[in-house]
């Protein structure tokens, strides 16, 4: 409701120092006996508050939830992420989003959920997306941009997530190319970029994000190469203070991508990429392409030089990294 945003953000404002009962029926416009009655409902919602004698609340400890409210209160954006579709439980934030966008929906419009029964990976693989732990979701682009623009867009989201994460945590994920983002060789992220477009405009640009935060364990497939922030960093990790941090990083390099192209964007993707300058192999459909990473195109296109000198162009391919 209207009262308990207002009230959020009012503690949110006083940055950890108590607020009279008074100030707070003034903010809110009731009186004290109903401020006392808000701060009980914000107790059984899993908020944890101090009330002290002549000092009056504090906030010691917010649940940890990624709905609309937490991500909302304190968010520095301008679009992205100021419209916040919720859902507790979804088949994928990815189709999730693009149902949204058919229907229509502002540009920054972020899908998010505590739980995805159906999430996916590229080629149809599966992401795997326990209930409360994660970050899992989508973020609903347009820019006016032809489609063959859109790879370049997952290296975007990957530059800004790894200083959101190295600003939250102190630990810098490194980018393998061409959607993952590892700590110690280990996954913690994934990210798929989809599009709805014709073909010279793009019409949608739908960029999806899983990130691994306060796992303690993982499946049998997965546990030798997931991990997880709260594993890496031994301590939880607020996944709202996350996801707004990702989202002001993400409008950031958006808007720095629009008015200065590729290139600033390139030149950090690449310093933060653990593939560049390595002997890696290459595994495309088809064929197996052992060679040095040297760099990625504008396009974003793995570029690896062969035994023989030959630079191959990589479009799409799993990478492994060699000795
Ligand atoms: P990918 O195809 O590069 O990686 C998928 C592979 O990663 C899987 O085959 C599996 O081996 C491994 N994997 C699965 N789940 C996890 C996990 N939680 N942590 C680490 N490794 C895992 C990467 O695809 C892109 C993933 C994007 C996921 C987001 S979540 C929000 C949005 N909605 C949706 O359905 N997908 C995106």
């Amino acid at each position: 409701t209207n009262v308990r945003i207002q009230l959020l953000e009012a503690f949110s404002n006083a940055n950890g120092e108590f607020i009279s009962g008074q100030a707070l029926a003034e903010i809110i416009g009731c009186s004290r006996t109903a401020v006392w009655k808000h701060i009980e409902d914000l107790r059984k919602e899993g908020f944890e508050l101090e009330a002290v004698r002549k000092k009056g609340y504090r906030i010691l400890h917010a649940p940890d939830k990624v709905t609309e409210n937490e991500i909302l209160i304190g968010l520095q954006t301008k679009r992205l992420g100021k419209q916040v579709h919720f859902v507790e439980t979804v088949d994928s934030t990815q189709k999730e989003a693009h149902r949204i966008s058919q229907d229509g929906c502002m540009e920054g419009t972020l899908v998010i959920a505590e739980e995805q029964t159906a999430g996916r990976g590229r080629m149809a693989r599966n992401w795997h997306s326990p209930k409360y732990t994660g970050i899992w979701m989508s973020i609903i682009l347009k820019p006016e941009l032809p489609p063959y623009r859109a790879p370049q867009f997952t290296l975007i989201a990957a530059v800004a997530i790894v200083e959101a994460v190295e600003e939250i945590t102190g630990i810098q994920p490194e980018i393998k190319w061409p959607n993952d983002l590892l700590i110690k060789g280990k996954k913690i992220t994934g990210i798929l970029t989809e599009l709805q477009a014709d073909a010279d405009q793009i019409h949608a640009l739908i960029i999806g994000i899983g990130m691994n935060v306060n796992q303690s364990e993982f499946p049998k497939e997965i546990e030798k190469i997931a991990t997880s922030l709260a594993i890496e960093k031994g301590e939880k990790i607020s996944r709202a203070l996350l996801i707004q941090r990702i989202l002001e990083k993400l409008e950031f390099y958006y808007e720095m991508y629009v008015e200065e192209g590729f290139y600033p964007i390139k030149q950090l993707w690449e310093k933060y990429a653990i593939s560049i300058g390595k002997q890696i192999i290459a595994r495309t459909i088809n064929k197996e392409i052992k060679g040095k990473a040297i760099g990625i195109t504008d396009d974003g296109v793995l570029k690896l030089k062969d035994e023989n000198g030959v630079i191959h162009e990589i479009y799409s391919a799993d990478i492994e990294l060699g000795s």
